[in-house]
């Protein structure tokens, strides 16, 4: 059966988490495969709020495996947290069902530490805005060749050598740059070994899980935050630290890339980012104000709020570039119910040309003038809309303006939160 990737085209925030529970059902294994609790996926089944950040969001489906792939970067402290928040809920998120890879990179309290020294370090204008997790830092002792991977917990004496060399240069950083006491080796590790002992039966081999899970039916890979936060390809440096784009969901969970089929692009209907960094098609007036209470736009994991702005095609256009999506999911098209008008941004004006793709160049993005073109919008609440055909026509208009300008059609519309607020195309 065709395995499915669902990512983020934008800057994060999309929607994912729903989409991906409403496809979950039918799947046999749900995988994340990068990032790590940065993430903040909602689901709302029946009223009920849940946030993920670690967990994959096809938890609520009774029996699913659900896998954490070696891309990932997995803090413990909080992975047993959301085991435990999920268990007083009722649901069932054991090792039977529950397996995160030996390989992925545990983020430490160093790490945390790290960020938040690296964060304070820089000025207004230069700062991430991190969600402060450890997440960047983590995944440097990943490439710096001295991070503590999970099956590295089933080994204490291995273990407490790994957290001792780690804190050898950072503890000279904490003391000699950032003027914070250093972490003692010992008390680290102390604090690990019971979380150790809880993490270790959860430990296994993922990509050995999904080839077999590929022979009970089709296996759905959970990108996190956005194309445009990739490490390689996002507005850089404001990016995430780890690659978003589909291609990862193969090396971040151990399968080969001939395995990717069904390539869904989850699209906001507009456009939000939370953090610093170029945005184009921000909107820093009543507009923007309104898209933000209504689509009630808060970081689901900092509370922060999020800038809001027009729907950019530049900026999905290079998502279908990179991502080679099969169709897309345009979701909070609720949310622009009562604009009279709603803008897209076509292009990009940028040193006298006009752009189709953003800018390479490092500060490129935060130079470009979007080029609009306006559409009428709608007065009904579509919220109970359940098919393509009861969408007002200047609602059904603007989204098939979306599938010419991408080149991409509309597989999937969400109108609300909550699961059942879902339809495909048909
Ligand atoms: P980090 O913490 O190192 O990954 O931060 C680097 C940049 O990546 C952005 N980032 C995100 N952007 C959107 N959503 C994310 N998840 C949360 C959510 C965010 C929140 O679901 O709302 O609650 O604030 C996410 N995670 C990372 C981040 O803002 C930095 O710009
Ligand atoms: P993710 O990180 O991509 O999974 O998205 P988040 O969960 O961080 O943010 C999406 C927010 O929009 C959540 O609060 C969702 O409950 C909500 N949401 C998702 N789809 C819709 C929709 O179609 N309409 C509305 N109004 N809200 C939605
Ligand atoms: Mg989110």
């Amino acid at each position: 059966m065709a395995n499915v990737v669902v990512f983020g085209s934008q800057w994060g925030d999309e929607g994912k988490g729903k989409i991906v529970d409403m496809l979950a059902e039918k799947s046999a294994a749900i995988v994340r495969f990068q990032g790590g609790n940065n993430a903040g996926h909602t689901l709302v089944v029946g009223g009920e709020k849940c946030i993920l950040h670690l967990i994959p969001s096809g938890i609520l489906h009774q029996g699913k495996a659900c896998l954490i792939g070696n891309g990932v970067v997995l803090d413990p402290e909080v992975f047993l947290k959301e085991v435990d928040v999920l268990g007083k809920k009722g649901v069932d998120a054991s090792p039977e069902r529950l397996m995160v890879s030996k390989k992925t990179h545990l983020i430490m309290p160093y790490h945390r530490l790290m960020d938040s020294c690296r964060e304070s370090a820089l000025d207004d204008k230069g700062k991430i805005g991190t969600t402060g997790r450890g997440i960047g830092p983590c995944y440097e002792d990943k490439m710096h060749r001295c991070g503590i991977r999970a099956g590295d917990l089933a080994d204490p004496e291995l273990l407490r050598a790994k957290i001792e060399r780690a804190l050898c240069e950072k503890n000279i950083l904490f003391k000699h740059l950032y003027g914070v006491d250093p972490l003692d080796p010992d008390a680290v590790f102390q604090d690990v070994l019971p979380l150790a002992q809880r993490m270790t039966p959860y430990l296994g081999d993922v990509s050995g899980a999904i080839q077999e899970a590929e022979a009970q039916g089709f296996v759905l890979f959970e990108g996190a935050q956005g194309t445009h936060l990739d490490i390689d390809h996002g507005t850089y440096p404001f990016v995430t630290s780890s690659n978003t784009v589909t291609g990862n969901a193969a090396s971040g969970s151990g399968c080969g890339p001939k395995k990717l089929d069904r390539i869904i692009a989850i699209v906001k209907a507009y456009t939000t980012r939370v953090g610093g960094g170029p945005f184009p098609t921000e909107l820093t007036d009543s507009v923007g104000e309104r898209l933000q209470d209504m689509g009630g736009e808060f970081g689901a994991t900092t509370g922060r709020r999020r800038r809001c702005g027009w729907l950019d095609m530049v900026v999905l256009r290079e998502s279908v570039r990179l991502n080679t999506p099969t169709e897309l999911a345009i979701t909070k098209l609720d949310v622009l119910s009562g604009l009279k008008e709603i803008c897209i941004c076509t292009a990009y004006q940028y040193r006298g040309e006009t752009l189709q793709y953003p800018p390479q160049e490092q500060n490129g993005m935060a130079h470009v003038t979007p080029v609009y073109e306006s559409m009428p919008g709608w007065d009904e609440d579509i919220s109970g809309v359940t098919r393509w055909a009861d969408l007002p026509e200047t609602a059904k208009a603007y989204l098939t303006r979306l599938e010419e300008l991408s080149g991409v059609p509309v597989g999937i519309v969400s109108v609300g939160p909550d699961r059942a607020q879902t339809f495909t195309r048909g």
